[in-house]
């Protein structure tokens, strides 16, 4: 270990790490902006390029970035003399010098890093380059994502997400000087790029260069309009983490006042993902069942392993990363868009409700669902998807008191789920509710022991043998879309482990760490609370398999008969395309 010295306190840190480091384990905070530390993921954007963390090192004549200088023993630091204070605050100037000016109109303010640092810094007047020209950039909208280059400060944090966490690409940085921007490939726009929409980059941001496309206006409308029947299902993981917008500890359950905030909104009916989480269980539990049989009975044409499908954003990456194993994933549509084609025929029909006048908005983690929505085959079942953080600034804006709110049950049919559903929303959730329904489809015996431990945790890649019947299903689990490529790299070479089902989710953590949850800014410990919650729902469900949802039986009955039925083909299945 090697002893250093921080503000006059001494500390041991290990070889190796940055004053940064150090200065953290005694509590001593010093600001950063281009920093990140992905915790979940091992990943550090450690670009240096700020310089917002500059302290001084005794006996050296220049300021050092903390975030990227390492120990060496018996260094003296300081980081608040004069000459600190000073460098940063012009560092803050010249990094505002070149941006705009907008805050109030910002979708950023108030989560934006920069606005904060101007503020701690009391930055009153912006000297430097007061009549000069600014750069510009175009704009870029995509259906997720808005680019705004202006607002861009070269941290690169999004291309660290984009690159190194989701092997995705999409992001680098092009031009010098006044020009210099992060950019897909060409400069071309996001949607003409590799982006797979998965928001990680928006999550990252410490600005407002890159937000999510809102569409919260559009939500007002629909409510206001009383010619519209205005239906809201609402994903699994968005209750464990909307509570942390309105000040609430994280991994706080907050299922009851979402029901009663949607309530008090006005939506005419108050509907759950989770039912149609547990229609995906039916329709991709019966492909698995169909595969395995056909495995085992000797088809050489069964594709194996089955994987999931309801990651837009994992679906957007195979499609055109891997054209060459688009049989492979499971042809179930995700559970946003199950729920859109149920709602606009079952539920219509039984209501009586012309498809015109329904309008389905879905509340989602995420902004590839936002993406998910606008394609084409899909028809705009889903017809506005907005993330966790629209909708909590929809609660404020209409003045609901919402940690004051009490706990409401959601509409049926279709607000009914079971404790498989609500652990779609993290990491190796899908899979553990596939499970628990494939066993009693498979064995015909019930299963007594509903938790899988051994399907849980935080790993990149993880993955377990379980034993059903006589069978030994192999199942791998991958979240982050770097960890999806290893495992879909080893299916193209001839699958070695003999995997059988396979979960990916794009996001690190599942839809718990989705692009449109509330800011975690990497933090892991977040991400565990919002997990243990998704967990804790499950355990205090009475009914935790899909197939015992009872109002996912009488639609089956009374509908499309069974899974995989023509009907069900029809409304719940899909294709995919290079
Ligand atoms: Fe997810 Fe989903 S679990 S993808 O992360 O499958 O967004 O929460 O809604 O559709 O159910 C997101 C979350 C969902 C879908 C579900 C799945
Ligand atoms: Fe969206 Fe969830 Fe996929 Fe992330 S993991 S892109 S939040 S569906």
């Amino acid at each position: 270990e090697i002893k250093i010295t921080i503000d006059g306190t001494d500390v041991m840190v290990a070889p190796g790490a940055t004053i940064l480091d150090a200065a953290k384990k005694i509590g001593v905070h010093i600001p950063t902006l281009c920093h990140l530390d992905l915790h979940d993921t091992k990943m550090v954007n450690q670009g240096a390029s700020c310089r917002i963390c500059v302290v001084e090192v005794e006996g050296r004549r220049n300021l050092a970035p903390a975030c990227a200088t390492p120990v060496t023993d018996g260094m003296i630091v300081n980081t608040r003399s004069i000459k600190v204070l000073h460098a940063r605050k012009v560092v803050l100037e010249l990094l505002l010098s070149d941006h705009p000016k907008d805050c109030l109109v910002c979708e950023k303010s108030g989560n934006c890093e920069l606005q904060d640092l101007a503020i701690t810094f009391g930055i009153r007047d912006i000297k430097i380059g007061k009549d000069g020209a600014q750069s510009t950039y175009r704009k870029d909208v995509s259906e997720a994502i808005v680019r705004d280059m202006d607002k861009c400060i070269m941290c690169r944090r999004c291309e660290t997400m984009c690159n190194k966490v989701q092997a995705v690409g999409a992001l680098s940085g092009v031009n010098r000087g006044f020009n210099a921007v992060v950019a897909p490939a060409f400069e071309v726009d996001l949607i003409d790029s590799v982006c797979t929409h998965c928001g990680q980059c928006v999550a990252v941001c410490p600005t407002g260069a890159l937000c999510e496309k809102e569409h919260i206006w559009s939500v007002v409308d629909a409510l206001a309009d009383k010619d519209k029947i205005v239906v809201v299902q609402t994903a699994p993981a968005v209750r464990a983490a909307l509570g942390e917008e309105f000040g609430m500890e994280p991994g706080t359950l907050v299922t009851g006042k979402m029901t009663a905030a949607l309530r008090r909104l006005g939506f005419n009916y108050v509907f759950d993902t989770d039912f149609a989480a547990d229609a995906t269980i039916m329709e991709e539990g019966a492909e698995l069942v169909d595969r395995l049989t056909r495995f085992q009975n000797g088809d050489p044409t069964v594709k194996l392993p089955i994987l999931t499908s309801c990651c837009p954003a994992w679906v957007n990456f195979f499609e055109s990363q891997f054209p060459d194993l688009l049989d492979v994933p499971s042809t179930a549509k995700s559970p946003q868009q199950m729920f859109g084609a149920i709602a606009k025929s079952y539920f219509a029909e039984k209501m009586n409700i012309p498809r015109e006048k329904m309008v389905v908005v879905s509340v989602m983690p995420c902004l590839a669902k936002k993406y998910e929505a606008s394609r084409p085959e899909f028809n705009r079942d889903v017809d506005i998807s907005i993330s966790t953080r629209e909708l909590a600034h929809l609660i404020k804006q209409a003045n609901i008191d919402f940690v004051n709110l009490p706990d409401e049950d959601f509409d049926n049919p279709l607000g009914e789920s079971t404790g498989a559903s609500v652990i779609f929303g993290t990491t190796g959730g899908v899979i553990e509710a596939a499970v628990r329904t494939a066993y009693e489809v498979i064995t015909g015996e019930t299963l007594e022991k509903v938790d899988f431990e051994e399907l849980r945790g935080f790993e990149g890649i993880r993955n377990a043998t379980v034993k059903v019947g006589n069978l030994d299903l192999n199942i791998g689990i991958a979240h982050g879309l770097s960890n999806a490529k290893a495992l879909l790299e080893e299916i193209r070479n001839g699958n070695p482990k003999n995997f059988h089902a396979i979960e990916i989710m794009a996001c690190p953590g599942g839809c718990i760490g989705g692009g449109g949850q509330p800011y975690h800014h990497g933090n892991s410990e977040i991400l565990k609370k919002r997990q243990t919650a998704i967990y804790n729902e499950d355990k205090n469900k009475v009914l935790r398999k899909s197939h015992e949802n009872p109002f996912i039986k009488e639609m089956y009955k009374d509908y499309f008969e069974k899974p995989m039925s023509h009907k069900a083909h029809k409304l719940l299945h899909t294709s995919y395309e290079a």
